[in-house]
């Protein structure tokens, strides 16, 4: 009996744990004097409800905006935006030329195979701690992403 209730518990913390599952997390070394720098990777909610990233912070940024890229005429512009929705049992993803956590003011230029910190908020999840891999100053945006 003692064994049956043990099994419910952990599989109650695993799935609230697994709530929301982020893969792939990165981001690009930086050239000296850079003040931002942008992370990269895709959200997955395991969950029947849908959820949304409202906010992340980095002891390596002053700050950690949500963005995203849009064509105004041929020019490429970042736009701030109030986080992202994450689909009931599906995926946002966060790429290169597409929506990107922007670290703001940057304390030191990110450097090739350092580990970023960055705390994800969500609304329902709650935070979820993770680290961006930093990849070579002109990383492809492919890397990772190939199969
Ligand atoms: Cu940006």
């Amino acid at each position: 009996m003692r064994w049956l209730l043990l099994l419910v518990f952990a599989a109650a913390a695993f799935s609230a744990n697994a709530q929301v599952q982020i893969e792939n997390p990165w981001s690009r070394a930086t050239p000296p004097g850079a003040k931002v720098a942008a992370g990269y990777l895709v959200i997955r909610n395991r969950s029947a409800a849908p959820d949304r990233l409202v906010g992340a912070s980095s002891p390596a940024a002053a700050r950690v905006e949500t963005h995203v890229i849009e064509k105004q005429g041929e020019i490429l512009r970042m736009r701030e935006v109030k986080g992202y929705e994450v689909p009931a049992k599906g995926s946002f993803e966060l790429r290169p030329g597409g929506p990107h956590l922007m670290l703001v003011d940057i304390k030191a230029p990110l450097k090739e195979g350092e580990r970023v910190p960055v705390t994800l908020k969500f609304e329902k999840a709650g935070e979820v701690k993770i680290e961006l891999g930093v990849r070579a100053l002109g990383a492809p945006a492919s890397k990772g992403h190939a199969h």
